[in-house]
């Protein structure tokens, strides 16, 4: 057999959306190999890229012929064609758990993740609307109570590690790192202790120092 060309993945360093897949291509140690786009000089709306993705947007990858886009079904494709070190459970109600909370993690927080992100990452300090932060802020810690809960006394949001986790580091990295009172935080010590731990696992420490608003 052919020795597998590597997956080329179409990224930009600091893109949320991609750190998600390169944690799943880490874990299962896919052979991978990173195109750079350059989001500020718009290489996403060429009409090149526009035939990968539509959308306009990183990630994608290209396995072989196959092009796939949009982080979450990327990382459900990847599981799917390369099963080892499994980051799904195989008990559908288990994966159908892990479904709904990635939707919970990426979507409900959604609305006040993005109000903060913009306060912070596009004002100078002296400009930032200190109410604007301290309500969303708020708003997330109380959102995040349920993974509170969820993880119980486990190591990882859902057990073992997951999916789950790969879909949601990369916003709490940035979260911790806006330093707004979000985490560290007295009321969530258990996802606390679970960012400290994924920060040690390998495939996140890989990309650890890319993170940044
Ligand atoms: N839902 C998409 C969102 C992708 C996305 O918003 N990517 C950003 C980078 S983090 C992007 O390409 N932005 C450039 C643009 O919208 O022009 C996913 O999960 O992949």
């Amino acid at each position: 057999m052919p020795a597998q060309e590597p997956i080329k993945l179409y990224d930009s360093q600091t893109s949320p959306n991609c750190h998600r897949v390169k944690v799943v291509l880490e874990e299962k140690q896919i052979p991978y190999e990173l195109v750079p786009i350059d989001l500020k000089k718009g290489e996403q709306k060429r009409p090149d890229f526009l035939k990968l993705n539509p959308y306009g947007k990183v990630p994608v990858i290209i396995d072989d012929s196959t092009v796939v886009y949009e982080s979450c079904i990327i990382n459900e494709y990847l599981e799917d064609k390369y099963p080892q070190r499994p980051l799904l459970p195989k008990d559908p109600g288990a994966r159908a758990r892990i479904r709904i909370l990635i939707d919970y993690g990426l979507n409900h927080f959604a609305p006040p993740y993005q109000r903060l992100r913009l306060e912070v990452r596009n004002k100078d300090e002296n400009e930032r609307n200190a109410q604007v932060i301290e309500k969303a802020a708020a708003e997330l810690v109380s959102l995040f109570k349920r993974l509170e809960q969820e993880i119980a006394d486990r190591p990882y949001l859902a057990g073992e590690f997951s999916l789950l986790d790969a879909a949601l580091i990369p916003r709490f990295l940035r979260m911790e790192q806006w330093d707004v009172g979000i985490l560290p935080n007295a009321s969530l010590p258990r996802v606390g202790k679970w960012l400290q731990r994924m920060k040690e696992r390998p495939s996140v420490k890989t990309f650890l120092a890319t993170v940044s608003f």
